[in-house]
């Protein structure tokens, strides 16, 4: 069967069977099986329904945490050797990667991103970090301890530590980078011998339904991955109060993430939180404007703008401030925006029409308050939810621009004179997520490092992630860890074992 939506985009979707299905229930205990109520996804490049998904409900929840219950606390999963759980995730890699035309076409038609983004970065990195958790599965281990207790004479003591799976997880997830996310979440919970249930974002629900397939399709036990779609306040908070989850593993707003922290306080269920940013990248004045220009745009139009670690808020020495605003603004302004399907299209559309209204609002407010533009400011199509890369000058770090997360293409960008008033400036914000200094200065960039209140620093470059490396916020932006060996801490608990003999 054909999809409604197959002539806007180049075809893609046509290729894809789970597509053409247009109507998704609920993927508890390794199926899917129908609901009473469903939910209509948007293609925001066009403003269209995709599908039709279920819109999970509280005794849904409690479905789900059962069946993930189950599956933890019996074999084959309880039991299960670390190597099998290696082979397992080396499957789902191969499995991702077999299908990551279809996962990226997916991905590109319920979030907006253009395809190449999809297939590179979030299916791409996806499957890799399947491959570089799957290697974490044996070897995780504790530490052999001696110990100084003294009493009763004649009596010695061996002791160490080991690494347990921590149970079940809730993985609650945002819309910018869906797989990749629920990736990083999942990976490493399977690896530590977690199970989990996830519940993606509203707007993007459809790669988190394939991939419960593919897990299943990989080999693991039923219940080891349930997906709930729908609402975060009806099942995501269910989810997050229920007594039967020992972990939440949560991405998205520092406003949910805070509600998340209430929620999970009364069972004292573990949390992570990986939560809004607001990150500066400094400019010295002996950068190239060029280079500078080039990795601002990159650095805050990447993926329009929807990355916790886009750099918002540009700081730019004085004596090169000008010519770095021209360059950024004549590539803002020469950059095209379409489908993420048409490959000629540098940018996509935003998430969602409120999303749209809410960056429009910022920009506007930011306009009236004395903000002057030097590009775009304004929406483009009067289909989908596109918005124009923006770049403000003649703001003050105390306007709501330069306070609140945008997630959208907006960059204010800010003189300064010494390298003090740049960090002073930097970590005037409530959140604490990534920053970057770009200089040739070896000295400045390490004096700059410990003084950047942020979880991530870069130097010369920006939004540049790896699996080996842990992701995560100070401040506003939250605490834990994604990525790297963090993540095994994030899914396991220590516990000591004393022996006397
Ligand atoms: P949120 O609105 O916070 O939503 C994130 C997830 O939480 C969604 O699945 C949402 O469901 C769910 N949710 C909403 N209310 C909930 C509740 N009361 N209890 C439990 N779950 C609830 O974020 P978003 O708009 O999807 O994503 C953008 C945000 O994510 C930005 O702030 C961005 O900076 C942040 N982010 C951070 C990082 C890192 S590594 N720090 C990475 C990516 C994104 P619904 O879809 O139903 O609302």
């Amino acid at each position: 069967m054909g999809h409604p939506l197959a002539e806007f985009t180049h075809g893609e979707v046509k290729k894809s069977s789970f597509l053409a299905r247009q109507k998704f229930g609920i993927f508890i205990d390794g199926h899917e099986s129908a609901t009473e109520r469903y939910y209509p996804v948007i293609d925001p490049a066009t403003g269209l329904e995709i599908a039709q998904v279920a819109d999970a409900s509280a005794g849904d929840a409690d479905r789900a945490i059962a069946s993930a219950r189950q599956t933890f606390e019996s074999d084959p999963w309880a039991g299960m050797r670390p190597a099998t759980r290696e082979r397992l995730l080396i499957n789902l890699a191969q499995l991702i990667e077999k299908h990551g035309d279809e996962l990226a076409a997916i991905e590109t038609l319920e979030s907006g991103k253009l395809l190449g983004v999809a297939k590179a970065i979030d299916v791409g990195s996806a499957s890799e970090y399947v491959r570089y958790m799957a290697g974490w599965a044996t070897k995780i281990t504790g530490s052999t301890l001696d110990l100084s207790i003294g009493f009763p004479p004649g009596v010695a003591y061996s002791a160490y530590t080991r690494r347990e799976a921590v149970g079940v997880v809730a993985a609650i997830v945002p819309w910018n980078f869906p797989l990749a996310i629920a990736i990083w979440k999942l990976a490493p919970a399977l690896a530590c011998g977690c199970t989990v249930v996830l519940k993606p974002a509203q707007e993007t629900p459809l790669t988190a339904l394939r991939l419960a397939e593919l897990v299943m399709e990989a080999g693991f036990p039923a219940g080891a991955l349930n997906v709930l779609t729908g609402s975060g306040s009806e099942v995501g908070e269910a989810l997050t109060r229920h007594p039967g989850i020992d972990k939440i593993s949560f991405t998205g707003s520092t406003s949910v993430g805070k509600q998340i922290a209430h929620a999970a306080a009364d069972n004292l269920s573990r949390v992570t939180l990986e939560l809004g940013g607001k990150s500066p990248m400094i400019v010295m004045a002996d950068m190239e404007a060029d280079v500078a220009a080039q990795g601002a745009a990159m650095s805050i139009f990447f993926n329009q703008g929807q990355v916790c670690t886009a750099a918002s808020r540009l700081f730019v020495q004085r004596s090169k401030i000008d010519e770095v605003v021209e360059r950024l603004s004549t590539i803002a302004n020469a950059m095209k925006l379409g489908s993420g399907f048409d490959p000629e299209s540098q940018m996509g559309p935003l998430i969602s029409q409120r999303h749209m209204q809410r960056v429009m609002a910022h920009i506007e407010e930011a306009k009236q308050a004395g903000g002057e533009v030097t590009a775009g400011g304004c929406t483009e199509f009067d289909r989908g939810y596109f918005v124009r890369p923006t770049v403000f000058i003649n703001t003050s770090a105390a306007m709501r621009i330069n306070q609140e997360e945008v997630f959208g293409p907006v960059v204010t960008v800010t003189p300064f004179d010494e390298a003090e008033e740049a960090i002073q400036l930097a970590n005037d914000s409530a959140f604490g997520l990534a920053a970057s200094i770009w200089t040739h200065d070896l000295h400045q960039a390490h004096r700059f490092i410990p003084k950047i209140k942020a979880g991530m620093v870069w130097v010369n470059t920006h939004n540049m992630l790896d699996n080996n490396l842990p992701l995560g916020g100070v401040k506003q932006s939250g605490f834990g860890r994604d990525l790297g060996h963090s993540a095994i801490e994030q899914f396991t608990e220590l516990k000591s074992v004393c022996i006397a003999y």
